[in-house]
Order: structure tokens, then C-alpha cells, then sequence
């Protein structure tokens, strides 16, 4: 073979690995950008996944802001629910209790029927014979033999049993970036209410952000967006799959950097296991917690219609994350009122919020004082 044609044929096949490695590389390159975030690998199990957090800010991969979509809002001015008007079911059947006794002497089916009437309205065993042990005590002190003196010490001892001076505010801190965790299991009510506190907080002239970081499902951070729109307020949001570690990573930076007053961080109810889930609330309340001061309140969402169960579930919580109180929701839709009992009582959690309905105004500030009118007061 002539030389001229050896060189030309090995300045061609150098030519063509050359042009081949760049195309395979380039292909590589395109499909990391068109694909999907990936998804998360289950996190490990063992009690070190929480050490394994970056502790440098640059490890941490950014999560996008999110374009939102504004969309019409109501118009007017929401109306604050009135609590009494929302206890309706759970007065019903309370209060039909109470007036069965009326009028009565004391027995022991008296005694009976209270039981009853709190059992009902999911007080819980163990906080109903609290609150009957408190008025057999007084009803023996006090040698009072009427039904009526029975049911105003049940009140009594409810009322005291609800006051314990607790604080029942969400608290903040002003000129400074205050953080509320909002966690519980799926389906509770956390996304909802941290709509309607992000509306409620902004429209009295906050300023708040939305982190949407339950990335379980694709449909959580779209829903917290429709609720960031309606508010006007900023959100931070990530993939379906991203790490919410993440995600509240830069929450916390673009909010500290745009001088925001409440951050409030959405996270996911449910995992692969609930050891995943415990370990990730965690680990996202330790990349909250880089910033000093800033967490105030982890609040942990009840169903109130899910009764004792919700009660079971909420305990594992309670005992998992640190939490520094509950909000309860939809008690408007149910007569198992008595669960803000139980859970002061059982979880030594005070009830701060309660949401007795799905819109704006629907979120209200629990008032002992005002519930225990609403179901002693038929
Ligand atoms: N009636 C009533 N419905 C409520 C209330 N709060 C939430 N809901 C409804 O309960 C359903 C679940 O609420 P979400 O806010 O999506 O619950 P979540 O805890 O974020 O659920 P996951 O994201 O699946 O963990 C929605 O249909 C809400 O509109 C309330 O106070 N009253
Ligand atoms: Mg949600």
C-alpha cells in the first residue's frame, strides 16, 4: 500500500474516534438536562443518616424557585370562622347528653351517661376517667346530690384540664426570619393549613414563604403552589423525588436573603417506612436549625376525624420529632371534638390552630374558653 494512502487512512480513522467520542459524550451531557430529577433512594435506615447531611452549604444541591402562576383571588375579605358555629356536630351530640341528665339525681347512670357523651366525642379512656375521677372527688367533697352541680364540675375540670396555662400562640420573632415545621402523617391537612396561614399572615402584612419540601408526591408541591398564588406569597419547590433537604436549604437562604418574616415548611406524611420519615423530618429540622433562632414552632397536624387512631399516629410523631405543638383540623366535620382533650391531655401537646373548614378564613386560634361554651352552651 502506497504511504500517502496508509497516512490518509490513519488520519481518518483518528478522525472518526475523535468525532465518536464527542458525540457519545454530548448525548450524555443533553440526557442529564432532559431527564427527570431522579428519584430519591430510599434513605438508609440507621440512625447516621442524619449525620451524613453536607455540613457545607456548597454540597448542597439547589432546588429550583418555582415561576408561580398567579390566578384570581376571591374577592372580599375571608371571614374568620367562628368557632362555636363549626363545633355543631360534636355540641349535637354532647349536648344531647347533657340534657338527658338534666334535672336528674345523681346515680350511677349519671355517671354512665358522661362517660358515654366523652367516649363519643373521642376524649379517649384514659382522659375521661381522669376527668370523672376530678368530679366523683368534688362530687364527694362537696356532698352535692343534683345532676346539674355534676355536669358544671365536668366543665370545671374540662376547663381546667384545657387552661394549664399553656401558650397557645405561634410564635415568631420580630426582624428576624421565624421558621414553622409542619409535619404529620398524609392527608391530615398540613398543605391546606399552611395555605391559609400564609394568606391569613400575609395579608395582615408579613412577609412569608412557602418551602415545599414533601417531594413524595408530584402533586404536593403543585398544591402548595396553588395556595402560594392565592396568598402572593413566594414558594420554593423542587421535583418530584428531589431531596427536601435541599429544597429547605434554599428556602432558608433565599428567605434570609430577601428579608422574609415566616418561612413555612411543608414536609411529606408518609415515606417509604416511618423510620425514613422520622429520619428526614430530622434532617431537615438540623438544616433549619444552621440558622440559630430561626425554628419556632414544629407543629404537628391532627385529623380530628380520624379520632383515637389519629391520636395513635400523632403519638409516634410527637415522640420522634420534637414538637412544640398541634394544630387540629376539620373539626367542622365531625362530632369527635373531644380528641383537643385527649390531645392535651395524652400528648401534652397545647392545640394552637384548629381548622374547622378548606377556605382562608377557615383557620382560627383555639380558644379553650369559647369551646368549652360551644359544648356546654347548646
Ligand atoms: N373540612 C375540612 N377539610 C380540611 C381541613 N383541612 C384540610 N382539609 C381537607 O383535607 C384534605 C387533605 O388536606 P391536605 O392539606 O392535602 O393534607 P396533607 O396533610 O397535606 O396531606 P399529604 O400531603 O398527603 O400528607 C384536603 O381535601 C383539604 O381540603 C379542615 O379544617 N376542614
Ligand atoms: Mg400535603
Amino acid at each position: 500500500m502506497d504511504t500517502p494512502i496508509v497516512v490518509m487512512l490513519v488520519v481518518l480513522a483518528i478522525v472518526a474516534i475523535v468525532a465518536g467520542t464527542f458525540a457519545f459524550r454530548s448525548r450524555g451531557r443533553i440526557e442529564t438536562t432532559i431527564e427527570p430529577a431522579p428519584a430519591r433512594p430510599p434513605a438508609p435506615v440507621e440512625p447516621g443518616l442524619v449525620d451524613a447531611i453536607p455540613s457545607d452549604a456548597a454540597d448542597v444541591p439547589a432546588a429550583p424557585v418555582a415561576a408561580i402562576e398567579l390566578f384570581e383571588e376571591p374577592s372580599g375579605e375571608p371571614v374568620k370562622a367562628n368557632l362555636r358555629s363549626r363545633l355543631g356536630k360534636t355540641r349535637a351530640a354532647f349536648g344531647g347528653y347533657l340534657r338527658a341528665v338534666a334535672g336528674r339525681r345523681i346515680d350511677d347512670e349519671v355517671y354512665d351517661e358522661l362517660e358515654e357523651a366523652l367516649l363519643l366525642a373521642d376524649v379517649g379512656v384514659a382522659t375521661t376517667n381522669r376527668l370523672l375521677d376530678g368530679v366523683r372527688a368534688q362530687v364527694s367533697a362537696n356532698k352535692v346530690t343534683d345532676a346539674d352541680a355534676v355536669v358544671a364540675m365536668l366543665r370545671g375540670e374540662i376547663e381546667a384540664m384545657l387552661s394549664d396555662s399553656v401558650d397557645r400562640s405561634l410564635r415568631t420573632t420580630p426582624d428576624q426570619l421565624s421558621v414553622w415545621m409542619f409535619v404529620g402523617v398524609n392527608g391530615v391537612g398540613k398543605t391546606t393549613t399552611i395555605g391559609k396561614l400564609a394568606a391569613q399572615r400575609s395579608r395582615a402584612g408579613g412577609s412569608v414563604m412557602l418551602a415545599a419540601a414533601d417531594t413524595f408526591r408530584a402533586a404536593a408541591a403543585e398544591q402548595l403552589t396553588q395556595w402560594a398564588a392565592r396568598a402572593g406569597v413566594d414558594i420554593v419547590r423542587g421535583d418530584e423525588g428531589a431531596d427536601p433537604g435541599a429544597i429547605v436549604f434554599d428556602a432558608m437562604a433565599s428567605a434570609t436573603s430577601k428579608g422574609v418574616d415566616l418561612l413555612l415548611v411543608d414536609t411529606a406524611g408518609r415515606l417509604h417506612n416511618k423510620n425514613n420519615l422520622m429520619a428526614e423530618l430530622e434532617k431537615l429540622r438540623r438544616i433549619v436549625d444552621r440558622t440559630e433562632g430561626a425554628l419556632h414552632e414544629v407543629l404537628l397536624v391532627i385529623d380530628a376525624t380520624t379520632g383515637q387512631n389519629g391520636l395513635q399516629q400523632a403519638k409516634q410523631f410527637a415522640e420522634a420529632v420534637d414538637v412544640t405543638g398541634s394544630v387540629l383540623t376539620k373539626l367542622d366535620g365531625t362530632a369527635k371534638g373531644g380528641i383537643v382533650l385527649a390531645i392535651q391531655a395524652e400528648l401534652g401537646l397545647p392545640v394552637k390552630v384548629v381548622g374547622v373548614g378548606e377556605t382562608v378564613g377557615d383557620l382560627i386560634e383555639f380558644d379553650p374558653a369559647e369551646f368549652v361554651a360551644a359544648l356546654f352552651e347548646g
